[in-house]
């Protein structure tokens, strides 16, 4: 389109000019009118060439020529893209650097079911994937968040590193369990992108299995796919009816973490840090548990982290 353009351009200036060519007497004049057509051709070409994107002068070329064809690898302008499920807490950690950093960024939500997607940009069904224009895609959500804290390209590092906290951890794997009931059968139930269609809350199902409603084991991946989604939907439905006993176990354990959150800025002392990029992104994604009760100082934290995310809280759309 933008060769088109300039092409056109480039006869219009001919067409236009031309005819005066014959009578510009001087020969300085001539060379001058050659040298502008010249160099007109020569930002037509570099424009539309394959991998100009990936060129060191792409930027100015971008901004002077308007938006440059897609080098091979690139998806979407020239906008960081994130592709993502909205219930995914690796695709949350990812978010959060891009909110708390405020950079501009399109949010891609697959379908969950739609392997072709990150397939053709990680060779592989993951999410979050992260494609920075010219640059090959990258997933593994903690990668995501070191590349965009700490390249100068997009400010100064924000992030303290992890604290490796083993009281956040012991609270923690108290609620995993419960956490993972609640959620399963919640996500396919919520409004959610990811599972706008069937097919994507089938392909859900099938590829998180979850545990045998009355003995509690959770089937080897081969006798759950086996089982087929009549099944599948049944253990899942079994578990959301038992909510309110897994709901009393895990608000049971919650005011536990009072104690362990620093400030609403952050869990850990010493300000924002990975702590805060693993911790809140797990505690959104619980937001969707309609009659969770975190207590005050971790409510305050969850709100002012969505805040400084960018991330809304489920809670007004809670199951
Ligand atoms: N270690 C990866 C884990 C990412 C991950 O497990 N993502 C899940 C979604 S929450 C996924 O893509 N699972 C494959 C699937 O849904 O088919 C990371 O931190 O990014």
């Amino acid at each position: 389109m933008l060769l088109l353009l300039l092409l056109f351009c480039l006869l219009l200036v001919a067409a236009c000019f031309g005819c005066s060519m014959s009578r510009l007497r001087r020969p300085s004049s001539r060379r001058l009118l050659l040298a502008a057509l010249g160099l007109l051709s020569v930002l037509a070409f570099w424009s539309s060439s394959e991998g100009a994107a990936s060129f060191a002068g792409a930027s100015w070329a971008t901004r002077t020529l308007g938006r440059l064809p897609r080098a091979a690898g690139q998806a979407g302008n020239a906008l960081p893209e994130l592709y993502i499920y909205d219930h995914c807490p690796f695709c949350v950690r990812a978010r959060i650097i891009f909110g708390m950093k405020n950079i501009k960024h399109n949010l891609v939500w697959m379908a969950n079911d739609d392997v072709d997607t990150p397939t053709a940009l990680v060779g592989k069904k993951i999410s979050p994937i992260l494609q920075l224009p010219g640059e090959s895609a990258m997933f593994e959500s903690l990668d995501i968040v070191r590349k965009i804290d700490m390249d100068p390209a997009w400010g100064p590092p924000l992030l303290k590193p992890a604290s490796a906290r083993e009281d956040l951890d012991a609270v923690d794997k108290r609620t995993i369990e419960a956490v993972r009931l609640l959620l399963r059968p919640r996500v396919i139930r919520a409004y959610l992108p990811e599972f706008a269609h069937k097919d994507g809350r089938t392909a859900y199902l099938r590829n998180h299995p979850i545990a045998d409603p009355v003995g509690g084991e959770v089937p080897e991946k081969a006798a759950w796919l086996a089982m087929g989604e009549e099944k599948w939907k049944s253990w899942y439905d079994a578990h959301f009816e038992n909510s309110p006993a897994l709901l009393a176990e895990l608000n049971s354990v919650l005011p536990d973490f009072e104690g362990l959150i620093h400030s609403e800025d952050s869990v850990s002392p010493g300000g924002a840090s990975y702590d805060d990029i693993v911790f809140f992104a797990k505690m959104r994604t619980a937001s969707l548990i309609k009659g969770l009760k975190p207590g005050p100082r971790l409510q305050a934290y969850m709100e002012r982290m969505s805040d400084l995310s960018q991330i809304p809280l489920y809670s007004g759309m809670a199951v």
